[in-house]
């Protein structure tokens, strides 16, 4: 609870050793293995040709679901929302990547495209598969208070002594609210770093403050469920959620699809007044 409080306090909270060296080193095999492939339309490049990002995780290979239906995972999920754990579900996963020595800086943003932002926080999950230290991600504590800035707005708080650099390890997780301003440097060291975001809001959220609809929130929540239930059936450790649409999520992952699309049923990014990283809009 101590914890829960900082990261209302903050906007942002590091959790240490979530995910241990047996998933990050799956997870690092699977996304070596994206890294060359160029014309894979989820493998997002600069115009220099260095890859950023790799979209649509869960699709990619089974250590994704795993992760994510990892007790430690459902646990941290269960703090932050109580009784509300049984509405959630994942929104985004996409892989920062941030190649040696040409890694792309990400500018100072808030996480605004296609955000909710009228019912409650929303949290995204930060995973970590290199230690961050060379190539942190920095934080304005407490900006999360500001709510959503403008691109006008944001001007004023591009001081970097206003942020702090988060030092985590490969296997923790850093939890920041969305609203929560952050920005990283370009990545000039000899080594890489890799991070998977995975953003979660309730069903409420989408439904009454979003661009999309119940049936997509739910086919994305089925993914969370598949995986708990992926679990269960390898024999491996797991934690249930007693999801309140449980009996529909039932008829969704006899034939699971792991890539729900955002771009879907006429949403579009659409430029809008935040300050979101505007790299952000080849995502979609
Ligand atoms: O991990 C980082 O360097 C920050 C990434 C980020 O904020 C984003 O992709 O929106």
């Amino acid at each position: 609870m101590e914890a829960i409080k900082r990261l209302n306090k903050n906007g942002v909270l590091n959790i240490k050793n979530v995910i241990d060296f047996e998933l990050i080193e799956r997870a690092k095999t699977v996304i070596e293995k994206f890294l060359s492939q160029n014309s894979n339309l989820d493998v997002l490049t600069t115009p220099q040709n260095t890859v950023r990002k790799v979209c649509y995780a869960f699709e990619k290979d089974e250590v994704f679901l795993d992760i994510i239906s990892h007790p430690n995972v459902i646990h941290i999920l269960k703090t932050i929302y109580g009784k509300d754990v049984a509405n959630v579900l994942p929104t985004w996963e996409d892989i920062l990547i941030k190649q040696s020595k040409t890694g792309i800086p990400v500018e100072i943003h808030q996480d605004l495209g296609l955000q909710s932002i009228k019912i409650g926080d929303v949290f995204s999950l930060a995973f970590h598969f290199h230690d961050t230290i060379e190539n942190p991600v920095c934080f304005f504590e407490g900006s999360h208070k500001l709510g959503a800035v403008t691109r006008e707005e944001i001007k004023k708080y591009q001081s970097k002594e206003l942020y702090k650099p988060y030092l985590s390890s490969a296997g923790d997780v850093d939890i920041h609210n969305v609203l929560t301003l952050h920005y990283s440097e370009p990545n000039t060291t000899e080594n890489p770093r890799y991070t998977w975001y995975v953003e979660f809001r309730t069903i409420k959220q989408i439904v009454e403050d979003s661009a999309w609809n119940e049936e997509w929130a739910l086919q994305r929540q089925a993914i969370l469920f598949y995986a708990i239930e992926n679990r269960k059936r390898k024999g491996l450790p797991f934690e249930e959620i007693a999801f309140s649409r449980k009996f529909d999520l039932e008829k969704y992952i006899n034939d699971i699809q792991l890539r729900i699309p955002h771009e879907t049923n006429g949403v579009k990014y659409t430029d809008n007044e935040y300050n979101h990283f505007a790299d952000h809009k080849t995502l979609f």
